[in-house]
């Protein structure tokens, strides 16, 4: 019997040196800052498994929920919370008592022994981004491999030490809910998919050309008239403040910060079709549902136009709690230069006014800017240089890289090809900071959008920004010198079967060597 046990015990450590995988093997996307391996046996989940928190502290208990709920949807295992069970493997979510200097507001630490996991943060934050660490490196398997409750495979997971914070503090994603229109269900879905990647901004436009999507309560006529249609026609629609709220908590849920972008002085005749005084004649004029840009504006020379924004940019603020507002200002051709200097000035007040930080395109920094105006680069260098010059922050999201709207080659059934092909490989291989030859500090982060001119369903989405959105959050996370296509490549191969089993259609582009069958 005990020379039985021997034998066993023998083989457990060698296979597991032999055939299991070291921490730093699993494939993570964004990579960690530091992984270090253990020989320690690897850490079991079983039934007996259980998350410890400190239940007076309601934030935590959501979040050992989360994971608890993720836990069971990737293997089926139920892990308890919080039980007195002395003999099981222990998961432990906790905040640091002093602050880590090192973590800043989003890093954390992820212990894996033998026995017990750690994830220790100075926030709430960065206990989320450990827990989307360690729902990596547990295996998701498909739905006939999932355990029942009478079953009981055991999950193993390499020991070791993850230390991990962010290279840029704001990583985010653009969706165009104008172009055409994207349900709540369908905003929350691309919310769930976006969190697993650690990013923490979800930009939305919600107003242009061709369709106003957020219900404003002294203008009722913005989304009764000009929520009502999309690019190409048909039946289009727009939130509710309510709905608008629902996806503001949801993405709280995942430590994503909502951006409403109201696009002015131009990209504004959803509005214009809606309202007569907007316009300089007075006259509403007719919806629109083609795909060109730079024909619209705001009648700037009007005080009852700066009325308007301002009740839409009040009504708007009082629906969220995140920093920013985007005003747009992007291809105002139709708007005469000096009104349109004029207009910025303006709007960037009343931005402030109502306590938030505005973001506008990189068109904004012909303007007197606030110190604390966030300029959004997308194409022009010397307006976005100007800007970093005067102080101000960037987001980059320069489309020649960033542009999830453009196709991957010239096979690519949908998007445009205005600023280039962008393949998975051109994604990556860039650096924020070189790309405008300014210092990584005056840079805010990474943004990606992804117009819809082209883009028509939840399907679509996912072709376009998977798997791109992995580049662009690991640009966001992982230091530049950190970073490598050749090991990301591998990564995103691992990754392939995730993706798949989470329901996503990504686009299988030929430079990854997908491995779909895994885990
Ligand atoms: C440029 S990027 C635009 C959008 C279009 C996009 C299409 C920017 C600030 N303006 O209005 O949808 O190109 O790629």
């Amino acid at each position: 019997m005990l020379r039985r046990t021997f034998i066993l015990l023998i083989f457990s450590v060698l296979s597991f040196n032999f055939f299991g995988q070291n921490l730093s093997q699993v494939a993570l996307i964004p990579k960690p800052r530091i992984v270090q391996d253990t020989d320690l046996k690897p850490f079991t989940i079983d039934h007996r498994t259980t998350i410890k928190v400190n239940l007076q502290d309601s934030t935590l208990v959501k979040l050992a929920v989360f994971l608890q709920k993720n836990i069971r949807k990737q293997t089926g295992y139920d892990l308890k919370l919080n039980h007195r069970q002395r003999r099981g493997t222990k998961i432990y979510l906790q905040l640091n008592r002093t602050k880590d200097s090192v973590l800043g507001d989003e890093g954390y630490i992820l212990q894996i022994l033998t026995r017990k996991i750690k994830i220790k943060s100075n926030t709430y934050h960065g206990l989320f981004n450990g827990i989307q660490t360690l729902l990596q490196i547990l295996p998701y398997w498909d739905e006939s491999k999932i355990i029942k409750p009478s079953q009981d495979r055991i999950i193993s997971l390499p020991t070791g030490r993850i230390i991990d914070y962010p290279e840029y503090s704001y990583r985010g994603m653009m969706l165009d809910v104008s172009r055409h229109f994207f349900t709540v269900e369908q905003v929350k879905r691309l919310i769930d998919y976006l969190s697993v990647f650690k990013i923490n901004h979800l930009h939305l436009h919600l107003s242009d050309d061709q369709g106003w999507r957020i219900q404003i309560k002294s203008y009722p006529q913005l989304t009764e008239i000009g929520g009502q249609t999309q690019v190409g026609g048909g039946k289009a629609g727009y939130y509710t403040q309510q709905d608008f709220k629902q996806i503001v908590d949801y993405a709280a849920e995942h430590y994503i910060e909502i951006v409403p972008e109201i696009d002015m002085p131009g990209h504004i005749n959803a509005a214009l079709a809606s309202y007569g005084f907007l316009n300089c004649s007075g006259k509403p004029t007719s919806l629109y549902t083609g795909t060109k840009v730079g024909f619209s504006s705001l009648c700037t020379s009007k005080d009852t136009v700066y009325k308007f924004v301002d009740r839409v940019v009040g009504e708007i603020s009082h629906l969220y709690n995140g920093r920013y507002f985007h005003v747009g200002g992007d291809e105002s051709q139709a708007t005469p230069h000096q009104e349109y200097l004029r207009f910025i000035d303006s709007v960037q007040k009343i931005v402030q006014r109502h306590g938030k930080v505005m973001i506008g395109w990189d068109e904004i920094a012909q303007a007197d800017l606030l110190p604390s105006t966030v300029v959004q680069f997308w194409v022009h260098k010397k307006f976005a240089q100007k800007a970093a010059r005067h102080g101000n922050k960037i987001l980059v999201s320069y489309a020649p890289f960033c542009y999830m709207d453009m196709k991957y080659n010239s096979k690519t059934p949908i998007g445009y090809r205005w600023a280039g092909y962008i393949d998975v490989k051109k994604s990556y291989n860039w650096r924020p900071d070189t790309l405008l030859d300014i210092s990584k500090q005056q840079i805010l982060g990474v943004e990606a959008p992804l117009w819809t001119e082209t883009v028509k369903t939840l399907d679509d989405i996912e072709y376009m920004v998977f798997p791109r959105i992995c580049s662009y959050a690991e640009i966001g996370w992982t230091s530049s010198e950190q970073r490598n296509w050749q090991d990301f490549r591998r990564r995103l191969a691992e990754f392939g079967a995730r993706l798949k089993l989470m329901g996503i259609n990504f686009y299988r582009s030929t430079e990854v060597d997908w491995n779909e069958v895994k885990p």
